[in-house]
Formats: C-alpha cells, structure tokens, sequence
C-alpha cells in the first residue's frame, strides 16, 4: 500500500513537470498569476470551467478590467447626403472634417478634386495620381446635418515652389478662444510614390474665412529613413527610419491639459504589410501656442493601429477609434493621459474617415460624440462621396 503511494506521488509529480513543459500552467502557477482574480463570480462570468487549466485565451480575459458595455456601439449603414454634398459623378469630395455647429448651421471642410485618377506609371508632373492629388479645401454649411450647401473653397494649394502647391487635402478644424484653425495634408509637386506629405495650417477670425496660412508645415515626417536606389518605389529601402518617416496624414489638434495635442498617422518608408495588415501607427506632437512649435512626443508611435484619425476628449483623457490596419483595428481605444490608450471595446465595421459632430455632448456617455458625423464612400475607384454614418449602444437584449 505505501509504494503505491510513493508511485501515485511521483506519478503526480511527472505530470507536474511534463505539463509546466508544454506551457500547461500548473494549478500553482495558476494560482500565483491569477487566482486573485478567478472569484465565483467571475469564473461563473466567464464560462470558466476548470479554474487550473486556463487557456491563453480565458487568462488574457480574466486579465480585462470588469468592464461594461458602455463603450461598445455598432454602426448603422452609411446614408446619402442632399443638397451640393449629394454623390455627383466627376468629382471627388472625401475626408471631411469634424462638423461645428456656428451662426445657426453646421459647417464642414473636405479634400475636394475633379476629373479620374491616373495613378503613378504615367505623367506624375501632370496628371493625377490619386483622388486626393491634386485637391483644395472646400466647405459646406446645413442646417441638419443633411442637406448641404457648398459655399465655396476654403484653402486653395500653394502657388508653385511652396511645400503645398500640389495638393491641400484631408483637413481637420478646430475652434479655439473664438478663432478657427484648420490643419490639413500638403504635397509638393511632383507627387511621386516617394514624395514626402507635411501637415499645413490656416487660421481665420471666422468659419467663413478669409483664411491665413501659416507659413512654413507644422508637422513634417522624421527624416531618419534612407531609400534604396533611385527607382520610385516606396517599399525598397536600405533604413526604414521612425514610423512617421515617410508621411505624416490626419492631422487633428485637441486642446488638453493646457498645451496643443496634434494626434496624427505615420507611414513609415519601406511600410510592410504585417500579420495585422497595414503597418499604419498613430503618433501625437504636443505645442504650447496652438500655432507650434509642434514637438513630437517620445512615446511616438502611440497606435500599433489604425489609420484615420478619431480622437476625442472624454472624462479627462482621449478616446479613439482605431480602424482599418493594424491588429487592434476596430476597437475604441481611451487613454487618460492622451498618450498611453486602451482598449475599451471592438467594434464591427467602423465608417472610415470620420467627421466627429464636435457640438455632441462629449461628456454624456463615451461614445455619445459618434451617434452621427460624415463619413466617405468610394462610389468607384476615382470619385468618393460624403456620407452620414450614424451609430447606437448595444446592451443586454
Ligand atoms: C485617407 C487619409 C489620407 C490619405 C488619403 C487621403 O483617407 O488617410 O487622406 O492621404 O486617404
């Protein structure tokens, strides 16, 4: 009887061992890294069954914050604008800005452009190389939000020789201490597969303008990247360089915590295609004077993901909607320092580019600034249009 048990011990004890070799966790390792958080309850949460064989998968959920519901929200389908914003067939109007609520009416900017894309194996000197070449910066007022008039352009390209002269594009607006400010792409002609994209500034007294550009790019891609050979390909590189080394897109400030917050994406020279897709990151550049200097923070990239920039303040930190590229698209992500994020819901597919209403009750509930904004849409390869997305709160049906 006592050898038996002397075998039945080193029985358990080999499978112990043979278990924490295979990644088994062992019922103590489980109890060290977790059992503070396996309680009845939770257990019961969750759909645990045995409490000393957890998955990856039910450790990285016992990991999660008890977290409610109250950041996941599902879109409805896109609907089609009237008025002047209506689809209209040979001309581009993508990108809209965040919608401000002034004079009686609401407002938007967007990249605006005419005629088919010609793409990069032709004449890049000439022709036009995608449906943001070649853009200015238009703006539009509604009454509700659905039918719109088209006022007129709002920031023209530069004139020849200037870091904008080809092509002003994808802005964003911000009202501060009753002066507006728009930010926005810039491209300099010749826009090759290469050429590297700024971020430019106007100001104006009024939403109506006239505007003021500030001289010189707010924001400019790192320039630590080094291209291989002459050939325009922007894969082929010797030194792939910061994350933002090729463009800095998607420029949106926050006024926070007393200083100037330009949340922006990266593309990075010899960008590769990852096991989450895209290699796109957000960064963030912090000023004093709304006008710059812009210092780029050295937390940069502060996204693994995402692509347009939708940020937005809420309980005293930042929240964002990350979509499109990267393993964490599709999730609303918070952050109460701006800077470091979380992720605090996954959400079916996202409207892409998105125009926050700004005159939202942000403080209401997370997601209340996303209940309805502007969107695009690709009618077809050359021409988009802006569209109104709108969203609800899912709970327990
Ligand atoms: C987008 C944005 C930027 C890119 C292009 C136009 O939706 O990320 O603006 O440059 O596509």
């Amino acid at each position: 009887m006592r050898s038996i048990t002397i075998i039945c011990c080193f029985y358990w004890i080999f499978n112990l061992l043979w278990a924490c070799d295979r990644g088994i966790p062992s019922t103590q390792s489980i109890e060290k890294d977790h059992s503070l958080l396996i309680t009845d309850e939770v257990k019961d949460r969750l759909g645990i069954t045995h409490a000393q064989f957890l998955s990856a998968a039910s450790k990285r959920a016992l990991e999660w914050p008890n977290r409610s519901n109250e950041w996941y929200i599902e879109f409805s389908g896109l609907q089609p604008l009237k008025g002047d914003l209506a689809y209209e067939e040979g001309v581009v109007r993508r990108d809209p800005s965040a919608l401000l609520y002034e004079n009686g009416k609401y407002y938007v900017w967007y990249s605006k452009s005419i005629g088919p894309t010609q793409g990069f194996d032709g004449d890049v000197v000439n022709e036009k190389v995608f449906p943001w070449d070649r853009c200015d910066i238009w703006y539009a007022t509604s009454p509700d939000g659905w039918t719109w008039k088209e006022e007129g352009v709002a920031v023209p390209r530069g004139a020849a020789g200037r870091f904008d002269d080809r092509s002003v594009f994808t802005p964003e607006i911000l009202k501060f201490d009753n002066k507006f400010y728009l930010c926005y792409q810039t491209v300099q002609s010749p826009y090759e597969l290469r050429v590297k994209n700024q971020v430019g500034m106007a100001w104006s007294e009024s939403p109506n303008g006239p505007w003021n550009k500030v001289e010189k790019p707010i924001l400019s891609p790192a320039d630590n990247g080094i291209w291989a050979g002459t050939k325009q390909n922007r894969f082929n590189v010797i030194k792939k360089g910061d994350f933002d080394s090729h463009k800095v897109h998607d420029p949106c400030i926050l006024p926070y915590k007393n200083q100037f917050y330009l949340y922006y994406k990266g593309e990075q020279m010899g960008e590769e295609i990852t096991f989450g897709g895209r290699q796109i990151r957000h960064g963030v550049a912090i000023a004093d004077d709304i006008l710059g200097p812009y210092i780029k923070s050295p937390y940069n990239p502060i996204s693994n993901s995402g692509h347009e920039i939708c940020v937005w303040p809420y309980k005293g930190g930042i929240a964002s909607l990350i979509t499109t590229d990267g393993p964490e698209r599709n999730t609303i992500q918070w952050a109460d320092d701006g800077i470091n994020f979380e992720i605090m819901s996954s959400i079916k597919t996202p409207p892409h580019a998105i125009g926050l209403n700004r005159s939202a009750d942000q403080e209401k509930e997370p997601t209340e600034i996303l209940r309805w904004g502007l969107s695009h849409r690709y009618q077809n390869k050359d021409y988009q249009c802006i569209m109104r997305f709108s969203s609800y709160r899912r709970y327990n049906e």
